[in-house]
Formats: structure tokens, sequence, C-alpha cells
């Protein structure tokens, strides 16, 4: 039995001890510039404290582009690898224990082993993600021109018998959704006849919808171009709304942020998702020009503040329903995986922290009085207030690191990684 590699907390706990002090000094003085606004720095602890989002297995390893992948020493072979590798993001923030798995990348011989291997180390296994957008070993039929959507029924059995194959892993892992993301679409005009491959696409969906074990929710998620470079067959959100109605209760549109035209109004799409009652979660990423999958908050963050926004909203208004289930979707491709999870992980509280910062009440008043300037200074207040000390506070003390990245990189985590895990030749591009 190999000894179990992890950052330990005790490791953690020294590391912050040197940096406490610092911290609550800076703690104590914005408590106090923030008491001095009405606001109680406590209750933004207990915020940032409550805040979760799920890592993907997938961002674990080296991702590539479809140029090139460059491998980094230790990476993950497979799930229980990618789980261990998870182990210290959740240890090091404090933020991370649900996991979205990919199917099949994530699969293996004996599922109960990996419910038992995630729960030891205080993780879940939050959602599923199925992939009919590449060929697998052994597959019969391929996905070259679709697949839930594709021409030949026998090809779209075979899509939904995939998709099948995950709820039923999920269920024995204690999974609570599903996520299907499709690479359907067509490459050149007239390549597809837009309405019939919805109406497929729909027409599997049901069978999987129909398979959805009880307290599940389904996910579909809407991506604007790639691999499909001229048309996609779930395009937008406004396709993606209406599927999930046609689909019923328990079907929602999952916003990735990085699967919409440049420039277009992410937080307004956010807002009407949420007054539909269909925003079912998110893929949390940035991006500069369409699905780059860049560390959350690393391009545009204040995108991300304005969604948060628009979130933090709804959840002070109780909105009927609203329960989005937050998780990152990122391809790694020139850092440490591990360093740019918890970077993103740290962004996406820091802007839902920022987002309880708005001074609702004036906000309100300034939109009803037709004051864009004073509407707009509010919520800049928010955006442009240093919440780290809030941050960190809240995961020194759930036992997180104060410094995370400093403190991983000291643990020597990745050497040790890289000596137990020699690298596997995998010249192929990376994800999509
Ligand atoms: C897609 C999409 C999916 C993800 C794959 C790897 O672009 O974002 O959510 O599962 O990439
Ligand atoms: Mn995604
Ligand atoms: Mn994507």
């Amino acid at each position: 039995m190999q000894k179990r590699v992890s950052v330990s907390e005790t490791f953690i706990q020294e590391a912050n001890s040197a940096i406490l002090p610092a911290l609550k000094d800076d703690y104590d003085h914005l408590a106090r510039r923030l008491a001095r606004q009405g606001v109680d720095a406590e209750a933004l602890v207990e915020r940032a404290t409550a805040f979760k989002v799920a890592v993907p297995t997938w961002g674990l390893g080296s991702g590539g582009t479809r140029f090139a992948r460059f491998a980094i020493p230790g990476e993950p072979r497979n799930v229980f690898e990618r789980l261990e590798d998870c182990e210290v993001v959740l240890k090091l923030t404090r933020a991370t224990p649900g996991i979205s798995l990919h199917i099949p990348w994530d699969k293996t011989g004996n599922t109960g082993d990996v419910r038992a291997f995630a729960h030891a180390r205080g993780l879940f296994i939050d959602s599923m993600n199925s992939n009919t957008f590449q060929d697998h070993a052994g597959q019969p039929l391929s996905y070259k021109f679709g697949s839930l959507s594709h021409t030949d029924a026998a090809v779209r059995r075979q899509a939904i018998e995939h998709n099948l194959e995950c709820l039923e892993i999920g269920a024995a892992l204690g999974a609570r959704a599903h996520t299907v993301w499709i690479g359907d679409g067509g490459n050149f005009p007239g390549q597809l006849h837009f309405r019939r491959a919805l109406e497929r696409y729909l027409d599997s969906m049901k069978a999987i919808y129909r398979a959805l074990p009880e307290n599940w929710r389904l996910f579909i998620e809407h991506k604007f171009y790639e691999p499909a470079f001229y048309s996609t067959v779930l395009n937008d959100w406004g396709t993606s709304y209406y599927c999930a109605r046609e689909l019923g209760d328990r079907a929602f549109s999952l916003v990735d942020l990085g699967h919409h035209g440049p420039n277009v109004n992410v937080e307004m799409i956010v807002a009407r998702l949420i007054q539909f009652g269909k925003l079912g979660g998110f893929h949390f990423n940035d991006s500069q020009y369409g699905d780059d999958d860049l560390d959350a908050g690393s391009v545009k963050p204040f995108q991300l503040f304005l969604i948060f926004n628009e979130l933090v909203d709804a959840e002070r208004a109780a909105v009927p329903g609203f329960s989005p289930a937050y998780m990152l979707d990122q391809s790694h491709n020139v850092t440490d995986p591990i360093e740019s999870l918890v970077a993103s992980s740290i962004e996406l509280s820091r802007a839902y922290v920022q987002a309880h910062l708005v001074d609702r009440h004036a906000l309100a008043a300034y939109q009803e009085g037709n004051d864009p300037i004073m509407a707009l200074q509010t919520l800049k207040q928010a955006f442009t207030a240093d919440v780290s000390p809030i941050l960190a506070m809240a995961r020194a003390r759930a036992g997180g690191a104060i410094d995370p990245i400093a403190a991983y990189r000291s643990s020597g985590y990745r050497r040790q990684v890289a000596e137990r895990r020699p690298s596997e030749a995998r010249a192929s591009a990376g994800i999509v």
C-alpha cells in the first residue's frame, strides 16, 4: 500500500501561522471600514464560507489546444489520481468538495471504489457529464456527423445508451445531476436541416430525461460554435430554454461562460433564465474570444461580478426554485491545474462576496429614479472593494490556507506525485 499523498492539514496550519497576525490586522481594518458603511464583515465571512463550487476531474490534467498538448509532471492518469488532486484543491480552499465526472474519461471497473475513495477525502460526486463529441475505443458507430441529433437512428440510440450509462454510474456514485453537451452541428451551409436536427436532438433528450433518477436534474449546455464551425444544434440560451421547457420540470439550461459570442451580455442571459425558472447552473471559466476555458475571473472580472450580482439579487429576493449548481469547466494549458483551480475558486468566492456588498436598496432607488451614474457607482463601489481578507479569513477558519498557492508550492506535492506517476506518452491534442 503506497503512502497517501496529499497536502496535510498540519502543513497548512504551519504555513498559516506565520501570516495569521498580518491577516488579522488586515481583517480588523477592513471590518472597521465596512462597519462605517453599515456592513458586518462577519456576515460576509459567513457568505464566503458557504460558497462552494464543483471541480471538474478533466481540469486536473494539462488541457491543450487543437494544436498541441504540453504534459506536466505528475499528471493524474485515472479517476483516483484525479481525485487525489481534487483533495488538495479542497484542503487549500475549503470551497470545493463537489466533483464533476466525465464519462468515459473517468470510467473504472469498480464504481463503489470511486465513491469510497472520494468520501474518504471529503469529496462527493456532484454531476455527471456525457461525452458523445468524440469516438471512444470499441464504439461501433461514429459521431463524426453528430450524436444525439444524428440522421441515423442507430447512432442516436448509441448516444442515448451512453447517456443512460452515465446516469447508472452516477446513481451508484450518489451524483444528483447530469450535464449534456453535444458537439453536433454543421461545418458548412446546407449540411444540416436546422429544424429537423433540433427535433432529433429533442427526441433523444426526451429518452434521457425519462431515465433520469429521482431527485436528479438534467442540465443542457448550449454553445454557439466548435467543434462545428458553421452551425451548432444547441446553439444559444434561447434554444436551450425552449428545449429545457419541452423536456420538463427537471430539465434546466446550463451556462458555460465561454459558450457565447464575443461581447454578449451574459449577465442578462443569467437574469432571463432566473426569471423563467430555468437556470440550472454554470460552467465557470473565462475567455477573450470563445470557448477559451481560461481561469475564472482572469480576463473579465467585472463581468463575473455582474453575473454574481444577478445571482445574489435572486438569492436575496428568494426567487422560487432558484438553486443553481456552480461548477468549474476549464482547460489548463500553461499552468499547474491545481493552482489554476485554487485561484479560480477564490475568484468566484470573491465575486460572490462582492455581490453581497452591493447596497441593493440604494441601487433600486437609483434604478427607479433613473440615475444611471449613481447606479453604476453603487455597483463599482462593491466591485472595487478588496475583500481578500474576508476570503482568507473564511479559509483559515475552515482549516484552509491563507495563501493557498504559496502553501501548495512549498508543500512539494507536484514533485511527490511526479515521482509516483510516471508520465504517459499522450501526444494528442487536448480536450474540447
Ligand atoms: C465542452 C463543454 C463541456 C465539456 C467539454 C470538455 O466545450 O464545455 O462542458 O464537458 O468541453
Ligand atoms: Mn462546459
Ligand atoms: Mn466549453
